[in-house]
């Protein structure tokens, strides 16, 4: 896993420099957004089940999916998806305070297209949950915080498509 401070730092070390403007430029941004991605990450863990439950009921409760041959039909396929979700806001969170991708990348999406896709669960509902979890999140969070984790759903939901 990498995040915005390790990112600037080694590209910097590869060329045997100090950080240049725009590095450093881009680092007092990060820490400037601290504050924010703390207060943020506050407020999701204190939510975390809120907002699964509320992001079921505006994507997917009542469609197809959760009617009998469904892929979320029976409990426990319902509570995998429950709990993929739950996956998804946490590592999000870490992504947006890292203020970096990579550990989405790593621990989310590295082969779960493929699992997926073997398992029957459908893709388009997932992207749609996922998009469903980002508007939750910022009706949540507030508008500027929710940009920020924002960015990190849609890297999931790119991810899978
Ligand atoms: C921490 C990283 C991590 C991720 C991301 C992860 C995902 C993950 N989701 C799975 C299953 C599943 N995932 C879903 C999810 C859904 N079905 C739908 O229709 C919805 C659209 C969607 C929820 C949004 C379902 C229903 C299953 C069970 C499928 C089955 O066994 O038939 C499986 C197969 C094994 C299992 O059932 O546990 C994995 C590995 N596991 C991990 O360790």
């Amino acid at each position: 896993m990498q995040d915005a401070i390790t990112v600037l730092i080694n590209s910097s070390d590869v060329q045997g420099k100090y950080l240049d403007s725009t590095s450093l430029e881009r680092l007092e941004n990060y820490f400037h957004s601290g504050d924010m991605r703390a207060k943020a990450a506050t407020a999701v863990s204190a939510n975390a089940k809120n907002i699964v439950t509320q992001t079921v009921a505006k994507s997917l409760l009542y469609t197809d999916i959760t009617a009998p041959g469904g892929n979320m039909y029976t409990c426990r396929r319902y509570a995998a998806c429950v709990r993929d979700l739950d996956y998804f806001l946490r590592y999000a969170t870490y992504a947006m305070l890292a203020g970096d991708t990579s550990i989405l990348d790593e621990r989310i999406l590295n082969g779960l297209r493929e699992t997926y896709n073997s398992l029957g669960v459908p893709i388009g509902g997932t992207i749609r949950a996922v998009q469903a979890m980002k508007e939750v999140v910022t009706s949540m969070v507030g508008s500027e915080a929710g940009r920020e984790m924002g960015v990190y759903f849609d890297h999931i939901a790119a991810g899978l498509s």
